[in-house]
């Protein structure tokens, strides 16, 4: 006689792949065997394997490579045993495959040759044709191959994020550039969000079609605006990007950083979870959020470079007020930071998978 099947998981073995992951149903605000956790930018420089496979390779060229985006994605989830990999790509990707010039500097970040400073700019920015992410598609398939019942995060920048490293020619802190062609040139900035909306819609696409269980949209960026401006000039933007996943049925995780004040709007704009960095305990995140969304959040990168009673204290203290949230899936506030020692993120895995189990 086969066990009684387990009333939080349905008995269907169909249904025992990435879809039904504790990742996915978290998002969902369904039942878990224990709490999910990965960690932005896991992938990277925390890892000396994945700097022994990235040397010599240009970072934008290593993201075309499938075999490499395989590797590279792969490794933290063997490493720290996280619920879900993170497809190695980065934000700027979309627009350098459209034609964009645009490097990533190390140590700096992405530079672009030619800021986008006009009217003119805005339109001839080229669109991204599908058919140029067939490398993406392959990459993707690899991976949920290997990966079995883990699932795969597929990501893309918002509009506005885009638009901050296209106006601004690479990082910057106040993004003023950004904010004044926003008010000085309010038509040409929908049009340049708009354009990069349908941009990175079709990058999520080309992801989850080829086999991504989730996607997150990154707003890194987005708290630097009034919750009037985010509301009127960027939210309709990202809602664009999540609509135009038409009936494609993935959770959705949409983050940002510095974005107390408008986590009620990044909730509306159409996500099932909402990302939160480290400034808002989940407990008030939630009440912010509402009962609707599920949360994912929020250690402070940096308490990873810290003692082991520090990390062990603020890991419970994260996953307590996590409690607060309809699901939790345990993340950082923000990336793993380059000199992290690899050896905490697996502790810091084990211990909220510990603290959880159901
Ligand atoms: O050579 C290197 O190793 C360069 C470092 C690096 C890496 C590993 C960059 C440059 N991008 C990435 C990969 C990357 N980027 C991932 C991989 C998957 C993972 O998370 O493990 C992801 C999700 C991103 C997304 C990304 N790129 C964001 C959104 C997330 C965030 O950090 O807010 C942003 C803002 C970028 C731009 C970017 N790319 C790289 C850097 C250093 C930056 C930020 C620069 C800045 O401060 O503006």
């Amino acid at each position: 006689m086969s066990a009684a099947p387990d009333p939080l998981r349905s008995a269907s073995p169909a249904d025992s792949g990435p879809a039904d992951s504790d990742l996915v149903r978290a998002a969902r605000g369904l039942p878990v065997s224990r709490t999910p956790v990965w960690f932005m930018r896991q992938a990277g420089r925390s890892l000396p394997e994945y700097r022994a496979l990235r040397a010599g390779t240009a970072m934008l060229e290593a993201c075309q490579d499938p075999d490499l985006v395989t590797e590279i994605t792969l490794q933290p989830v063997r490493r720290h045993g996280v619920d879900a990999a993170i497809l190695f790509s980065d934000i700027v990707l979309p627009l350098v495959v459209a034609g964009v010039d645009i490097e990533i500097k190390p140590g700096v970040g992405p530079v672009v040759a030619s800021p986008l400073r006009s009217v003119a700019d805005v339109d001839a920015l080229p669109p991204l044709e599908p058919e140029r992410l067939a490398f993406l598609q392959t990459a993707v398939r690899q991976l949920v191959a290997e990966l079995g019942a883990t699932p795969l995060i597929g990501f893309a920048g918002a509009p506005f994020t885009l638009a901050t490293y296209l106006i601004e020619g690479g990082p910057s802190k106040e993004h003023a550039r950004t904010k004044a062609f926003m008010y000085a040139e309010p038509e040409a900035w929908g049009r340049l969000l708009e354009r990069l909306a349908v941009s990175a819609a079709t990058f999520l696409r080309a992801q989850v079609d080829a086999g991504a269980s989730a996607v997150q949209l990154f707003d890194s960026w987005a708290g630097v605006l009034s919750a009037a401006d985010y509301a009127e000039r960027v939210l309709p933007h990202s809602r664009a990007v999540f609509d135009g996943l038409g009936g494609r049925d993935v959770p959705r995780i949409h983050f940002g950083v510095g974005t107390g004040e408008l986590l009620p709007l990044i909730g509306d704009a159409g996500a099932d979870v909402v990302g939160v960095d480290w400034r808002l305990p989940l407990d008030e995140a939630a009440r912010r959020v509402g009962p609707a969304r599920s949360l994912q959040g929020n250690l402070d990168p940096a308490v990873l470079l810290a003692d082991r009673a520090t990390v062990d204290r603020e890991v419970r203290r994260v996953v307590e007020q996590g409690r607060a949230a309809r699901g939790h899936i345990f993340n950082l506030g923000h990336g793993v930071l380059p000199d992290t020692d690899p050896g905490v993120l697996t502790h810091v895995a084990d211990l909220v998978h510990e603290l959880t189990a159901r």
